[in-house]
């Protein structure tokens, strides 16, 4: 059941609340003690699958640091497993892709799959989350956006210089094309049965687009994510996150979403000035600054709020995701200090 009075769902709709909700990208990982533990017992994949540990690993953070949504735990890659690449998490935790698409011939041997039946382990974990989130705060589901999916199925993992994605669109666009639209069509998909689990908002995270001139990213990617954001079930706000894309802030938004995720490279009155206030912003503190003492947090917090001007359509995140060692107190100090001085 949708809470239309609650703070998070209010700013996806640019509507007034009494203070600034905030969450954390990656809240639910392996910063937080709980995390580590059961990890220490089960393999990535395993927790992703047992929904019953996914739905204990996304409501712990919740209860713990104080925050305005949960966001399920799970993966943007569990999507690329059913299409049988091989999909495998090392140690450290890092993606490998064991069969990377580097030709048209590969893209035509990518499994076909339906998201509906595939990944249904992910909707069981949505279905109990929202059992238990119920009447507290709501649940957003996420995927990979088309471009930055491509890039991990093509590059094999994580990459500095995606070379071996930007030579597929420039040397064989078609084949782009044909990766790119099923791409699009299996994250939709994918999206819309999370939604109808129970998810309130969802959360495309095109983390890497910051590698794309504008133009490549005009051409070769916003044709897919406006697809993807097209076919969101009416009604469910999208977040449209991205970093390192302070100079493709047009072309974002021409892609689409309710909420425009903004990292900490631009400030936050000067990225929600080119975007334009007819759309809401989430950010933008530096993951890193969660290193500081409490009191530069504080001090940090207080120039986004500041920036944001209580304006209403402002959610309070990082500009990426919180990392490994940053310590939990001072994650709490920053949800604090934001409920705190955004109180109105
Ligand atoms: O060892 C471990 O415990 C695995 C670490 C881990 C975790 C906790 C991975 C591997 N994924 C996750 C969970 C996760 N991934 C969530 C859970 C919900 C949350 O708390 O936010 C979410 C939303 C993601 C999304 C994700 N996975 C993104 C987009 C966000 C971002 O950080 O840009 C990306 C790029 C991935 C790929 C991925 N999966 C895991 C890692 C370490 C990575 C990034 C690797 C890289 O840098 O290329």
């Amino acid at each position: 059941m949708a809470k239309p009075n609650h703070a998070f769902l209010a700013a996806c709709r640019r509507e007034h609340s009494s203070y600034t909700p905030v969450w954390l990208m990656r809240q639910a990982g392996r910063y937080m003690e709980e995390y580590r533990k059961l990890r220490a017992q089960y393999d990535f994949l395993e927790l992703c699958k047992k929904p019953d540990l996914a739905a204990e690993i996304t409501i712990t953070p919740v209860e713990r640091l104080g925050v305005d949504a949960a966001i399920l735990f799970a993966d943007i890659l569990l999507v690329l497993e059913p299409m049988g690449v091989g999909l495998e998490y090392s140690k450290n935790g890092g993606p490998v892709i064991h069969h990377p698409v580097r030709s048209g011939k590969d893209v035509d041997n990518l499994k076909d799959f339906d998201p509906q039946q595939e990944l249904s382990f992910v909707y069981d974990a949505v279905k109990k989350i929202s059992k238990t989130l119920k009447n507290k705060v709501p649940l957003i589901g996420f995927a990979g956006a088309p471009f930055t999916l491509a890039s991990y199925l093509i590059e094999g993992g994580g990459s500095r210089n995606y070379v071996h994605t930007k030579k597929l669109f420039y040397g064989t666009p078609e084949a782009w094309k044909r990766l790119m639209e099923r791409l699009a069509k299996v994250v939709a998909e994918y999206l819309n049965c999370q939604i109808a689990a129970g998810a309130e908002a969802v959360q495309l995270f095109d983390s890497w687009a910051g590698c794309l001139t504008p133009t490549d990213y005009e051409q070769f990617v916003l044709p897919y994510t406006k697809a993807v954001i097209d076919a969101i079930t009416p009604g469910v706000p999208v977040i449209h996150f991205s970093t390192g894309t302070a100079g493709l802030l047009k072309q974002i938004r021409a892609a689409g979403g309710d909420v425009i995720g903004l990292d900490w490279r631009v400030n936050l009155d000067e990225g929600w000035g080119m975007l334009g206030h007819d759309v809401a912003v989430q950010g933008n503190l530096d993951p890193v600054a969660l290193f500081a003492s409490p009191k530069d947090i504080k001090a940090r917090v207080a120039d986004v709020l500041r920036r944001a001007d209580g304006r209403p359509g402002h959610i309070f995140n990082l500009g990426h995701g919180v990392l490994p060692e940053t310590p939990v107190d001072h994650v709490i100090a920053m949800v604090d200090a934001v409920h705190e001085m955004s109180s109105r």
